[in-house]
């Protein structure tokens, strides 16, 4: 007798009532981000085969449009959600401005607003590395029924009532958390189910991994610099290992499983850094929090940000709690 793991749907499903806002909407979201994430997979693994069927932007050989992935990954989660009639709102990293959503079917009582980076790291589609999908959802803020406003998208990370990923890797992975512990479900692409196969991830309290673009090594602050001699000396459990394949999805992934350190520093060359605080820093923030870890801009929480524009960039340092406090340490 196979072991029967829990699918996706029976988790949601079996949690939601200890969810404080739970009158299933959340569930129904949820299940539309499942629904979209199978979609995106789909066409994710299929992409290498784009140069066959046609480079993107020209028509393949059944005369079709060949669209960029992460544009296709950013109008399948749009449309999903539009559908399911729980939005209210969408912001995404590849919209300039916010997506209002109106629904007439149940005039506009849609309570939720979700911002969403549809396809992180999608230059690495070209040479076959994982990518990922990052989600954040808040309850809005301006009174229900009228239009959204960017106050509903502005909130700080610790409003957030659920956060999560999709990691398109060797096997597809969905991993969220609603503030109740961190959960990883994995896809059976056989039969389109994701099974609970990574319950109640934690990061481990310290780690020997960082990851950072070492080749920014020379732009970075003096104490980032301090830092990553620090984990190259030969000292007590170091020196560490250096992983960082360039998809923040995968990652973050890695480090959470075996513990470590994931870093985007400002430097010359991006004096806010790279990441986006409401769809990259605020999600992954969420769920290092709720996995035991930290996430800092390094200073304070990423979570207590107070956001002042949609695209915002901020210093993301995140991972393992005691790494994290060592590296803040030096950046004191
Ligand atoms: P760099 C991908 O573009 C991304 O947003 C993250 O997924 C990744 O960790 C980072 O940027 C890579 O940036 O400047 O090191 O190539």
């Amino acid at each position: 007798m196979t072991k029967q793991y829990k699918t996706l749907g029976e988790f949601i499903i079996e949690n939601q009532d200890s969810f404080k806002y739970s009158s299933g909407e959340l569930s129904r979201l949820l299940n539309g981000l499942r629904l979209a994430a199978k979609v995106v997979n789909h066409e994710v693994n299929k992409a290498g085969l784009v140069d066959i069927l046609g480079e993107a932007g020209d028509t393949n050989i059944q005369g079709e449009n060949q669209q960029k992935l992460d544009v296709l990954a950013n109008e399948k989660f749009i449309q999903t959600l539009r559908k399911r009639e729980i939005v209210c709102g969408i912001a995404s990293e590849e919209e300039d401005d916010f997506i209002s959503i109106n629904s007439f079917d149940n005039n506009n009582q849609n309570k939720y607003v979700v911002l969403i980076d549809p396809l992180d790291g999608s230059s690495n589609i070209d040479v076959n590395v994982s990518v990922g999908t990052i989600f954040s959802i808040y309850r809005r803020v301006t009174p229900v029924g009228s239009p959204v406003t960017m106050d509903d998208f502005l909130q700080p990370g610790t409003k957030q009532i659920a956060a999560g990923y999709i990691v398109y890797g060797t096997s597809t992975m969905l991993v969220y958390t609603t503030g109740d512990g961190v959960n990883g479900f994995t896809l059976n692409p056989a039969l389109g189910t994701f099974y609970l196969s990574h319950p109640g991830m934690k990061f481990p309290e310290t780690g020997n991994i960082y990851s950072v673009n070492e080749g920014n090594y020379v732009h970075f602050p003096q104490g980032v610099k301090d830092y990553i001699k620090y984990c190259q000396k030969e000292e007590d459990d170091r020196p560490y290992t250096s992983r960082y394949i360039g998809s923040l999805v995968s990652d973050f992934h890695r480090n959470m499983i075996k513990g470590g350190i994931y870093m985007y520093p400002t430097s010359s060359k991006a004096p806010e850094g790279k990441l986006r605080l409401l769809y990259e820093c605020n999600p992954m923030a969420f769920i290092a929090e709720q996995a035991d870890g930290l996430a800092s801009d390094g200073k304070q929480r990423i979570m207590e940000i107070d956001p002042k524009e949609l695209h915002q960039r901020v210093p993301f340092f995140c991972g393992s709690k005691k790494m994290v406090e060592k590296a803040k340490e030096f950046m004191k």
